[in-house]
């Protein structure tokens, strides 16, 4: 037996916090969430008090009798509670479509760096279209190709039909494309609005949308 705790950071702006927050609630996995705010005055010193990576999300696993075992990295998290829960399915069953959708995983995890960089997930930020770089037009056309491709091939309404890994990756990027514009495709619209309609998604935004805290360099 073993009991969960997520560390995340601001529901506005944290989203690599949102990725493992959304699986396990997607898939109804019980876990203690404890949201230790952003302070950009120290470089968010304090979450070195749960992480070694002074980042969120952060895993905290319990066990009886046995030292908390801690896993950062938001990729290894959504692994780990793969593992942990084989009968939620969080990876498509069959070998194939589980390979395909780890390496749409670890590219969204390594990659897209012009869009993370210009473009900062912000739950409450009105649309307004921005001037992005080639960079950000060349990830936006990726997005548009990994999700229609998928879309086409598992009919949807998630990238592999049920709700996977893969979507809680992708998921924050719905926000990016939403509030700066970035995006008319169709696949877009219809992969968005169903990340959007998760219960999941709407408990995350409402939250966010409560929250009092600024982060300057995320407000774009
Ligand atoms: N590769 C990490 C990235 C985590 C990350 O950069 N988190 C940000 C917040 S969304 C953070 O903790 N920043 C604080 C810092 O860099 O000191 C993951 O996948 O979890």
């Amino acid at each position: 037996m073993h009991e969960l705790t997520l560390y995340i950071g601001n529901k506005n702006y944290s989203s690599w916090s949102l990725r493992p927050w959304l699986a396990l609630k997607v898939a109804d996995i019980a876990f203690v969430e404890k949201l230790s705010r952003f302070d950009e005055s120290t470089g968010h010193a304090h979450f070195i008090e749960f992480s070694p990576t002074k980042k969120v999300p952060t895993l905290l696993i319990h066990q009886e009798n046995q030292k908390p075992v801690t896993i950062p990295e938001s990729l290894a998290i959504l692994e780990t509670i793969a593992d942990l829960y084989p009968d939620r399915h969080l990876w498509p069953q069959d070998a194939m479509q589980r390979a395909k959708a780890r390496a749409l995983a670890s590219e969204m995890h390594a990659g897209f760096m012009g869009l993370r960089s210009e473009c900062p997930m912000n739950m409450r930020r009105k649309i307004e279209a921005i001037t992005v770089s080639n960079s950000v037009i060349k990830d936006v056309k990726r997005l548009e190709q990994i999700w229609s491709d998928c879309l086409e091939q598992s009919g949807g309404p998630f990238l592999f039909g049920d709700f996977s890994i893969a979507d809680a990756m992708f998921a924050p990027v719905v926000n990016r494309l939403e509030i700066y514009a970035l995006s008319d495709h169709i696949a877009v619209k219809v992969y968005s609005k169903a990340i959007k309609a998760l219960p999941a998604w709407k408990e995350w935004q409402e939250a966010a949308l409560k929250e009092p805290w600024i982060v300057q360099e995320d407000e774009v």
